[in-house]
């Protein structure tokens, strides 16, 4: 079986992140959706809210499941027999970086990462700037699946 997972903070999943998924999703017999802990980094969504929204939004996904992770990635790798990581590059900037984790990455276990092109029409959007946007009012229903825009909103309102 060719298994593929597409690794991020997901805080929270946007309409960039699940074209990669779906795409992924094509390309392998399973994908595996895995939210990297971060301890560091103190996001607006729990760890356990991340997971419920990413698997609402891909349940129409038959071969694609949602996971939570802490420590290195290439160890979620060897240990659930994964072969590729699969990501999303919407610039040069991220090129760079992606790189270097790609041959990090390959180094230390010899994971594979499929670098896709992402959707020109996804290009601008990040989970940070979409959270901004969404602090100020702004409008972001079309950025981010339903699931993540109705959370969104509760989570702000609940701040206030
Ligand atoms: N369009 C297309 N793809 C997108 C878009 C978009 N608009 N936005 C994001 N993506 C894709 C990119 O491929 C991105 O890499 C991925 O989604 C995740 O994005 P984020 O913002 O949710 O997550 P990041 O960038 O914070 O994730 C970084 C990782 C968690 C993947 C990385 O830090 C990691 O692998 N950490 C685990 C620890 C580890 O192994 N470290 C060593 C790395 S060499």
């Amino acid at each position: 079986m060719r298994r593929a997972v597409c690794p991020g903070s997901y805080d929270p999943a946007t309409n960039g992140h699940l074209d990669i998924i779906e795409r992924s999703a094509q390309l392998f017999d399973e994908v595996v959706v895995a939210v990297l802990i971060n301890k560091k980094k103190q996001g607006l969504f729990s760890i356990e809210e991340r997971l419920e929204m990413l698997r609402e939004a891909t349940e129409k996904l038959p071969n694609v499941r949602v996971d939570a992770w802490h420590g290195l990635l290439v160890d979620y790798c060897r240990q659930h027999d994964i072969a590729a990581i699969a990501k999303g590059l919407r610039s040069v900037s991220d090129f760079d970086y992606e790189l270097q984790m790609a041959q990090m990455n390959r180094e230390l276990s010899g994971v594979e990462t499929l670098l896709m092109s992402n959707n020109p029409a996804f290009s601008f959007l990040s989970s940070s700037l979409v959270k901004e946007v969404a602090t100020y009012g702004g409008d972001v229903s079309q950025m981010v699946p339903e699931v993540v825009h109705e959370r969104l909103l509760a989570k702000l309102r609940e701040r206030e």
